[in-house]
């Protein structure tokens, strides 16, 4: 079989898992998962922020402090590997890495053709003036925007019912897919648990890399269990 050329791959909690992040939903690292820990609608919906804006920011602040303090595995690398080496391989190839995670490790690992579906905890975006600033602090203490004072800050991480970053990027990059590769997601929330029967429609081959099987492990051409930094690097090496 002819390699493909262009690549996207979907990440979600499970690629950082083994950097000590808690995943969403199952439990990683032997511990409780973070919505065992939190009700998502007390702190990831818009309705949390306007009813407890306290309680939301400190759960954001806690994450945005932890996440500071992890580091990239063998998974996060592996990708940033095929990334510079496809189009050497494949010529005019491409990866697009489509990320729901909300952490920099795909970007501290290397990865440049960066897609964060769900926002990034290391920026706040301003409400008042919509602008985005990188942010590693506290925004409990209602700092003022940088660019118009207003206190409006909020973590910059898409809630339940608001709508994901850069969906016509993607699109694009899925419409000239011919390999689809999902990793270490549950394949619990829309829309990205829709792109791979999008793949499908277009022709994509897909493979799934996930320690267990996800929601949407029947549109799967092929799936491959085991813990990502494992079978990520087997599959790129
Ligand atoms: C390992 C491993 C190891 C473990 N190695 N693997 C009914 C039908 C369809 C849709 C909806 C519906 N009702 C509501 C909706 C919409 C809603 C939704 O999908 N809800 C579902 C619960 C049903 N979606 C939305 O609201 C989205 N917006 C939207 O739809 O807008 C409309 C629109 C879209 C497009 C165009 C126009 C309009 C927004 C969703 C925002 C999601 N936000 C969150 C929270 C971010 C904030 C925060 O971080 O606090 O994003 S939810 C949370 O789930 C987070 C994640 O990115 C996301 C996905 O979770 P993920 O990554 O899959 O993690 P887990 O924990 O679920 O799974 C981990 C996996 O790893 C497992 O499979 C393990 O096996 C595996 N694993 N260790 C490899 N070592």
């Amino acid at each position: 079989m002819s390699l493909p050329q262009h690549i996207v791959i979907l990440t979600g909690a499970g690629v950082s898992a083994e950097s000590g992040i808690d995943t969403f939903r199952s439990g990683a690292n032997g511990g409780p998962s973070l919505w065992e820990q939190h009700r998502v609608e007390d702190v990831a919906t818009p309705e949390a922020f306007v009813r407890d804006p306290d309680l939301v920011l400190r759960f954001y602040d806690m994450r945005r402090a932890a996440i500071q303090e992890k580091l990239p595995n063998a998974a996060h690398r592996a990708l940033a590997r095929l990334e510079r080496a496809w189009p050497a391989k494949v010529p005019g190839g491409s990866v697009t890495l489509v990320t729901q995670n909300v952490d920099d490790l795909h970007r501290r690992a290397g990865s440049d053709n960066l897609i964060p579906m769900h926002g990034q905890h290391l920026s706040a975006w301003c409400t008042a003036c919509d602008s985005r600033h990188a942010w590693t602090g506290p925004l409990i203490d209602r700092p003022p925007c940088p660019t118009c004072g207003t206190a409006a800050l909020r973590p910059d991480i898409v809630w339940f019912g608001e709508v994901p970053y850069r969906m016509d990027d993607i699109h694009d990059a899925m419409a000239r897919a011919d390999l689809f590769v999902s990793i270490g997601t549950s394949g619990a929330v829309y829309p990205a648990a829709g792109f791979v029967r999008l793949a499908r429609e277009i022709g994509a081959e897909t493979l799934e890399l996930n320690l267990d099987r996800s929601q949407g492990s029947a549109w799967f051409h092929d799936t491959r269990l085991g813990p990502a930094t494992q079978i990520v690097p087997d599959w790129v090496d």
